[in-house]
């Protein structure tokens, strides 16, 4: 067995007014929870270090710039990273990422893996970005990921890390069986995924009673139908007025949730994970190379 216990330190609601470093006081008391539980890896939702400001319309770009980190590890974070590296733990957090690419200043939803040793080893930009581009005062409130972020270009793949293939995904990434199979077919064995998920969805107002199901249901399918460990894990509650779901949790290869969060604050919840057991779902029923019929699915490649 490949053993790892890994943490989803989930998060309760940060205010739009709340410092970074306030907030990785938060995260470190979460680290230092998971440590003291024999934790390897710890994993903390998408946009970890903010509010959700995607909900709001700011016209203003240097507005939305504040949201931004334009390094990493940065001031705000270096307590985190430093703390990790003490006690020997990889993490995994989402932020908004602000950089210069060939004189280009480029903006993503990004998250990424940190080793025990305090390393970045592994950055993911989602790719599945829901939403809007321009303000719809119509709604309670706005969803302008589409607007404030340019959508990844680099697939999903695994890192070698931890003892395991880990790969990661971001939010509305997990509700697509793509983003489950792409990862599967290149050998990922556990999906690491932040999540920020208002109750209320205004196009289908209708729905909002469906969210949890919802989340559960896409992780679990995901992690069921590719053999995969998911750990699914809410910046959760009441932020800015705005409800978001928690019930962060940490799914096994079977489909089982075997750990999930009860409350809509930081909360840690702990599952022992043995990467080997993706094979009881990989050599079996989904065995791609045995069971998978590609040439007949030609529209699943197709753009
Ligand atoms: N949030 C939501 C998510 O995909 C959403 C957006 C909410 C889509 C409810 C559909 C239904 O979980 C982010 N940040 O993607």
């Amino acid at each position: 067995p490949r053993n790892l216990v890994v943490g989803a330190a989930q998060l309760g609601p940060i205010a739009r007014a709340e410092p970074r470093e306030a907030v990785v006081v938060r995260m470190i008391a979460l680290l230092d929870k998971a440590a003291a539980r024999g934790c390897g890896l710890v994993v903390f939702p998408e946009l970890a270090l903010t509010t959700f400001f995607p909900r709001w319309y700011m016209p203003d770009q240097a507005e939305v710039d504040t949201f931004f980190e334009t390094e990493m590890p940065n001031a705000a974070t270096l307590p985190l990273f430093e703390r990790a590296r003490a006690l020997g733990i990889g993490f995994s957090f989402g932020f908004a990422e602000k950089l210069e690419i060939g004189g280009r200043i480029r903006r993503f939803n990004t998250a990424i893996l940190v080793d025990g040793e305090g390393q970045i080893v592994h950055r993911y930009r989602k790719i599945h970005l829901p939403g809007h581009t321009e303000n719809e005062p119509w709604r309670a409130f706005q969803h302008l990921e589409k607007r404030y972020f340019e959508p990844g270009e680099e697939v999903f793949s695994p890192v070698t890390a931890l003892g395991g293939e880990i790969g990661l995904a971001i939010c509305n990434d997990r509700r697509w069986p793509e983003t489950y199979r792409e990862h599967a077919l290149r050998g990922t064995e556990m999906v690491l995924i932040g999540y920020n998920t208002p109750v209320h969805y205004p196009l289908a107002p209708e729905h909002d009673h469906l969210q949890c199901f919802h989340n559960h249901l896409s992780l679990q399918a995901g992690a069921y139908q590719n053999g995969l460990w998911v750990v699914g894990v809410a910046k959760a509650g009441k932020e800015e007025n705005c409800d978001l779901i928690g019930q962060s949790c940490i799914v096994a290869p079977t489909g089982e949730i075997v750990a999930q969060a009860s409350t809509l604050h930081d909360e840690l919840v702990i599952h022992d994970c043995d990467f080997d057991r993706c094979t009881e779902i990989r050599a079996n029923i989904f065995d791609f190379a045995k069971h998978r019929r590609p040439e007949m699915y030609p529209l699943l490649s197709a753009p």
